[in-house]
């Protein structure tokens, strides 16, 4: 198939979940056009299956906000004809199904009939969404789809409670390249992070109030009063700055180090011994997935999706959000044995397997000939 890839080319799973899935599309044989305003973080390989257009908004003056979906649908409209892409597979409602759907319009008026698989990844719902200014254009969006899917039970129940939905929505996880994670292969520098002795603590995200890094910091701070162990946070955002004022605060800065972004986080997982996700709202939990596929076990809230992924008592623990004190006496029951520490990274291990993208990828695959048999009938 000819399959065109509409996604946020920036560090967040959707992005990262978008590129692997076009990734290995390609590498089954097919043709994988990603259209987006910046080449993808993780597309670092461009073959003969894999191509990149990107999306440029010439800045006009006259334009107080640059008409970025204007662009978008003619690009696609452009793509689709030069490229005869056969499907277009959107990651996220707004506005990249918005964008799509006008693309559509504009194609059938010449004849060309191209449907679109949305994908849901969360914050399109949860936080932005379900916002009052956007609600109508979401639901018209999901509704106009050819095909809805969702990376959570979670996700699908929560799209079906905020909005208006017609649409069939179905549940695809998202997936893991485990051959990344396989640490057989990755020269493991743990040594250049921190003593023998010292437990390694580590915690990946946009550093969004969303994420509750404060609750990673004060988890961490009470872990450190009982045994040695560092700090490894992971990306950039707006809550960077607050984060080392309390780091200051609290006396811990020769503990904590910040990555900013990395796109080498299998190898910051490799050395690390518990990942920390105390997420307000997560519609999955990407970051938890590749710690548990490095062999991490994980701390977490058991809001959204989050519980769809991380076993409680299996891959680590699961706390009401904001609850320090149950995540705390969580991190050192883990920690505090080496014995039980070494069964839950093999743990974490195993349940990341069912997550393998070998068995989710051709669930995509399936939903794609589905999709286009239909619009044949149509
Ligand atoms: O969590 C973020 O801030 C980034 C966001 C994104 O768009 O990449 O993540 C969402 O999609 C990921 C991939 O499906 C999920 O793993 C995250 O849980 C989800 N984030 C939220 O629901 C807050």
């Amino acid at each position: 198939m000819r399959i065109g890839i509409v996604c946020y080319p920036t560090f967040g799973g959707s992005g990262v979940v978008a590129t692997e899935l076009g990734l290995e599309l390609s590498k089954r044989g097919h043709e994988i056009h990603f259209i987006t305003y910046n080449q993808p973080v993780r597309l670092e390989l461009l073959g003969n299956n894999v191509h990149y257009h990107e999306v440029n908004v010439p800045e006009y003056p006259l334009f107080h906000y640059q008409p970025y979906e204007l662009a978008l649908s003619s690009k696609l409209v452009d793509m689709v004809k030069l490229h005869k892409i056969e499907i277009l597979h959107v990651h996220y409602a707004i506005p990249h199904a918005y964008a799509a759907y006008m693309a559509k319009k504009m194609l059938i008026e010449e004849n060309i009939y191209v449907p679109i698989v949305t994908t849901l990844h969360g914050t399109d719902i949860t936080l932005v969404g379900s916002h009052p200014f956007y609600k109508p254009a979401v639901t018209f969006s999901i509704n106009k789809s050819d095909a809805v899917t969702a990376v959570s039970k979670s996700l699908k129940e929560d799209t079906l409670r905020l909005f208006d939905i017609k649409n069939e929505i179905s549940v695809v996880p998202n997936f893991i390249d485990l051959s990344k994670y396989d640490h057989g292969f990755t020269d493991c520098q743990r040594a250049m992070m921190a003593n023998d002795d010292e437990k390694i603590i580590t915690h990946i995200s946009n550093l969004r109030e969303v994420k509750r890094v404060q609750d990673v910091v004060s988890v961490f701070y009470n872990i450190q009063k009982e045994m040695p162990a560092k700090l490894m946070l992971v990306g950039e955002g707006p809550e960077r700055e607050k984060i080392e004022w309390r780091c200051q605060e609290l006396s811990i800065t020769d503990k904590v180090i910040f990555f900013g972004k990395s796109n080498e986080i299998d190898k910051i997982l490799c050395f690390s011994d518990l990942f920390l996700l105390p997420s307000q709202t997560e519609s999955f939990g990407l970051a938890a997935l590749e710690a548990m596929a490095s062999g991490v076990p994980v701390i977490s809230s058991n809001t959204g999706g989050i519980p769809e992924v991380n076993t409680h008592g299996v891959s680590g623990f699961l706390s009401n959000v904001g609850d320090i004190e149950d995540m705390t006496k969580n991190a050192l029951h883990i920690l505090s044995d080496k014995n039980r520490l070494q069964t839950f990274k093999n743990s974490a291990r195993k349940e990341s397997l069912k997550y393998d993208l070998h068995n989710i990828v051709p669930q995509y695959e399936a939903i794609y000939e589905d999709t286009l048999a239909k619009c044949l009938v149509l």
